[in-house]
């Protein structure tokens, strides 16, 4: 898990895979410095608790799909870009990509300056790519580009490179952006989904950094994926009593480890190259092994898992989804 089923004991956010973010990632885009991919996957193929296949539905109809971009290092969201889904006949469905900037960026983005209208949400090996001006969007089912190995992980960290990813799918919401229009500077990034009740948005899930659902339980984590992230300094504590637990840091190490978790953002500068966790995220940096490295102040070291094989060298980037995931 990156952050997917991060719901109540492993079930999916308000009990909808659809809800569910896996991971967020952003890099340059290749062989072009002027450009940056967001890269952010929901709607894990199978589910854990109950365990099985989840909707073929790729997207929550009437949801928003949000990615919050911070300019200037407040941890509150100057740019948004919400892409919402509508269901026609014969099951497809259509993305309307929307952008926001300013103090209307911070909440739910269901107006806002249309970019993409009508795009076709992808299911088969093809992706299907809509241009809009100098952006390009792809929505819809492919390869889990996420590796772990899972099992292990939760079998007292015996790893045995068993990457219970390496056959599954997700849902991608995949935008290429010139940089100009994330302003000049690192920005700060996360996504979050929300979903329409009959009392309006409730936000289900949220994260910018892979791996940090690990470190909640219970009502902490219920709180964690309804909060924001310039809240975030709420959870050290919580953080730091894991590390301290799981790594054997001293209380104030830990806290200091917990600290450059929190606010739950991805900083990103769109003029250096992507590696998480110094700048942005790549498809293929192993986020897993850095985690456990500090998870367990250096006991463990890794799962032994790779990136997967089946990236594109083009956009999405993403391979194609898995026949029976
Ligand atoms: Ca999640
Ligand atoms: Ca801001």
């Amino acid at each position: 898990m990156s952050h997917h089923a991060s719901g109540p004991n492993f079930a999916f956010p308000r009990g909808d895979a659809r809800l569910d973010l896996t991971d967020l990632y952003a890099f340059p885009k290749p062989g072009d410095p002027n450009k940056s991919i967001l890269v952010f996957n929901v709607h894990p193929s199978v589910g854990v608790n109950p365990p099985g296949p989840t909707t073929t539905e790729p997207f929550a109809p009437g949801a928003l799909y949000e990615i919050k971009i911070d300019t200037d290092g407040d941890a509150i969201a100057d740019i948004c870009y919400s892409a919402r889904f509508q269901s026609c006949d014969g099951g497809k469905q259509i993305a309307t990509l929307r952008r926001m900037q300013g103090p209307s960026a911070t909440g739910a983005c269901d107006e806002g300056e249309v970019i993409v209208d009508g795009a076709p949400v992808s299911a088969g090996q093809e992706a299907v790519v809509t241009k809009a001006g100098d952006c390009r969007l792809f929505v819809g089912w492919r390869s889990d580009p996420f590796f772990f190995d899972t099992n292990g992980f939760f079998n007292k960290m015996q790893f045995t490179g068993d990457d219970f990813f390496s056959d599954k799918n997700v849902c991608g919401i995949v935008l290429e952006l010139p940089n100009s229009v994330l302003g000049t500077n690192v920005v700060g990034i996360w996504a979050r989904t929300l979903d329409k009740t009959g009392k309006g948005w409730i936000q289900a899930d949220r994260g910018g950094r892979p791996m940090q659902a690990v470190f909640l339980a219970g009502e902490q984590k219920e709180a964690y994926l309804n909060g924001e992230p310039k809240d975030d300094d709420r959870f050290v504590g919580v953080f730091a009593h894991e590390l301290e637990h799981t790594g054997g840091y001293t209380p104030h190490d830990a806290s200091a480890v917990a600290r450059n978790l929190l606010p739950d953002i991805l900083s990103y500068d769109p003029q250096r190259p992507a590696s998480f966790p110094h700048n942005g995220r790549a498809l293929t940096d192993d986020v897993v092994d850095i985690f456990l490295s500090m998870l367990t102040n250096g006991r463990v070291t890794g799962d032994k898992v790779g990136p997967h094989g089946d990236l594109l060298d083009e956009f999405p980037y993403l391979g194609p989804p898995h026949d029976k995931a």
